[in-house]
């Protein structure tokens, strides 16, 4: 299989972390710079976003949940437990990930728009948006063991890109429980050797 994947997409790098940990054969592919004309990845389908992945029996998946899943599924269930109960716990947390992650993305895109483009009310929304995000991860995983599944992959890849492009919420201020988590997480290499270069 191949994953397509840029630099310091946190995207990506949840379904990078997911590939990694699983231990599935599976090809990290450079498609960067996403912003060329005509890129290589609308050959695979219309998104041309990373991350992607080829299958091996050539689908291209797009999406990062819907990739995540598919590599949990074909490693047997690693980064999801069977038991319902236990799914869903890890469930909510990726979905608060995700909420996250989503919350951050749009926020810095917007930032990074013209002065006179900019929506100060779409910015303030969203910050406020990602500081319930915060509240409610450490709310989790304070206290929590370092383990990788697909709840704490979401997680982790979020806090990182805040780290990356919004060293200015200062996630760890009042979350040590948090922060202390996200430490942990760190010691995985298939979490460390992906962090954002900055
Ligand atoms: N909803 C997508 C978002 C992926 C995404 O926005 N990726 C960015 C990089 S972080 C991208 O490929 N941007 C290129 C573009 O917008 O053309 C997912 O969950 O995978």
């Amino acid at each position: 299989m191949k994953l397509f994947f840029s630099g310091n997409s946190p995207y990506a790098r949840r379904t990078r972390i997911a590939a990694r940990a699983t231990g599935l054969a599976v090809e990290e592919v450079d498609a960067s710079p996403l912003a060329a004309e005509n890129h290589f990845l609308l050959q695979h389908g219309p998104g041309g976003k990373v991350p992607g992945l080829e299958t091996d029996a050539g689908n291209f998946l797009c999406e990062t949940l819907i990739i995540s899943r598919y590599l949990n599924d074909l490693s047997g269930g690693k980064l999801l437990p069977s038991d319902p109960v236990a799914a869903g716990a890890v469930l909510e947390l990726e979905g608060i990930g995700s909420l996250l992650m989503d919350t951050l993305f749009h926020c810095s895109h917007e930032k990074r728009r013209e002065a006179g483009e900019q929506s100060p009310a779409l910015i303030d929304k969203e910050s406020l948006r990602a500081r319930r995000c915060y509240d409610a991860l450490d709310n989790l995983l304070a206290g929590q063991d370092a383990v990788i599944n697909l709840g704490t992959i979401a997680a982790i890849a979020s806090l990182g890109y805040a780290d990356w492009r919004h060293a200015d919420d200062n996630w760890r201020n009042g979350r040590e429980g948090l922060a202390a988590w996200a430490d942990a997480m760190m010691k995985f290499p298939a979490v460390g050797d992906t962090y954002p270069v900055f």
